[in-house]
């Protein structure tokens, strides 16, 4: 069993990184509902994403999302996110929101396009190479409605082609987290559809591309923390984006409909000793909160990440281990769920209380009077979103 001080040091050191998109009006394709106090621009969304720090004392890195967080001096809005006491982390690209994308962005039937989508790909590499950011993100909406409607095996040479121009241009400290899901905007088939996929993507590219797990990207039923397990034997699992599904809309809080799936992949993460940021995994969450409010949805979900890591790393090893060894079916499934099923809150309050926090981030987030605060002040200009 672990030691109550490292399940406590390895909670302090935990680190989540939140979307700058998260703090944005979004919403489906039947409505975006805006909210008031919404940021106007990428510094006001770091300003609340350095809230959500601020209250859990394990969020400290922002993504962006190019075009979304464009700015004129990347290394200025490096600085203002350091003020405020985050970094700035992942760079997305973004090759689906412009009219020329309809048939496809990397993996085009037309070479100019596939050129327009791979120069954007190549600007977020200089965009890292300004803010410090060791993670290009990429998910292609990329794929197809119709049976014939192009050639599957000539998408996937494009598509190859695409992430070895982007790979050589790579710093040495930098690297590809190829993203794969298996629907939406494309419903017949996506160019990346499944873990197999972006790993196989991976593995020709080299060791400075890695697969990151949308834990919404999959098929109900699929056993994610196989993936997890997998993909970290293999030394290509990058990073995940968090977020729980239910049927097909991927955006909604992590933990909240499975809490028990989360625990499931975190376990296989502790197992190895990956929580660690020096394992190199980024925790990352890809949210949108279109009903809820965006500050405390986003402080919900690190709990929610926070407190499966906490039951993760309260599993006996030794009598799970041992257990599994003499074949002890019952008896290995006992330990598991002896962990999950333990209130590891009270030791969270605790762990807070030594980090200097507030033991309850929701309440004392509430109280602050930010949400009063941006709502009286965000007044005029253009909220951020994504439009729909
Ligand atoms: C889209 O489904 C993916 O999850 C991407 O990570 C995307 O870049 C992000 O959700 C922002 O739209
Ligand atoms: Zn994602």
């Amino acid at each position: 069993m672990t030691e109550q001080s490292e399940v406590r040091a390895a909670l302090r050191a935990q680190r989540i990184e939140v979307p700058s998109w998260a703090y944005g009006n979004s919403g489906t394709r039947f409505k975006v509902f805006a909210q008031p106090g919404v940021p106007r621009t990428p510094e006001e969304k770091i300003a609340d994403a350095a809230q959500v720090h601020a209250f859990t004392g394990i969020a400290p890195i922002v993504s962006l999302h190019i075009p979304w967080d464009r700015v004129d001096d990347y290394a200025k809005l490096a600085s203002y996110a350091a003020e405020r006491g985050v970094r700035l982390g992942a760079i997305n690209a973004n090759v689906f929101q412009d009219d020329d994308y309809r048939l496809g962005s990397v993996t085009n039937p037309d070479p100019r396009i596939r050129r327009k989508a791979l120069d954007h790909l190549l600007e977020c590499v200089d965009i890292m190479d300004a803010t410090g950011s060791r993670d290009l993100k990429l998910w292609f909406s990329d794929g197809t409605n119709y049976p014939g409607q192009d050639d599957i095996r000539a998408r996937q040479d494009r598509l190859a082609e695409a992430l070895s121009a982007t790979y050589q241009r790579l710093g040495p400290d930098q690297r590809i987290l190829l993203e794969y899901k298996f629907f939406e905007p494309a419903f017949y088939m996506t160019d990346v559809p499944d873990w197999g996929t972006a790993y196989a993507h991976c593995l020709k590219l080299g060791e400075k591309a890695q697969v990151v797990i949308d834990t919404g990207h999959h098929a109900p039923g699929t056993n994610i923390e196989f993936i997890v397990a997998f993909l970290l034997r293999e030394g290509r699992l990058g990073a995940f984006d968090f977020n729980s599904r239910f049927y097909a809309d991927d955006d909604l809080m992590v933990g909240s409909a499975d809490p028990f799936q989360l625990f499931r992949i975190m376990h296989e993460i502790v197992r190895v000793d990956a929580l660690r940021p020096e394992s190199g995994i980024n925790f990352m969450l890809d949210q949108c909160h279109n009903i809820e409010p965006k500050i405390p949805a986003q402080i919900r979900s690190v709990l929610n990440v926070q407190e499966a890591t906490a039951k993760a790393l309260l599993v006996d090893t030794e009598a799970l281990t041992a257990a599994q060894s003499a074949g002890d079916v019952l008896g290995a499934n006992g330990v598991l769920m002896d962990a999950f099923n333990t209130d590891v809150r009270p030791l969270l309050r605790e762990v807070r209380a030594e980090m200097g926090l507030d033991p309850d981030p929701m309440a004392a987030y509430a109280r602050s009077g930010y949400a009063e605060k941006i709502v009286a002040e965000r007044v005029g200009g253009q909220q951020a979103g994504w439009g729909a």
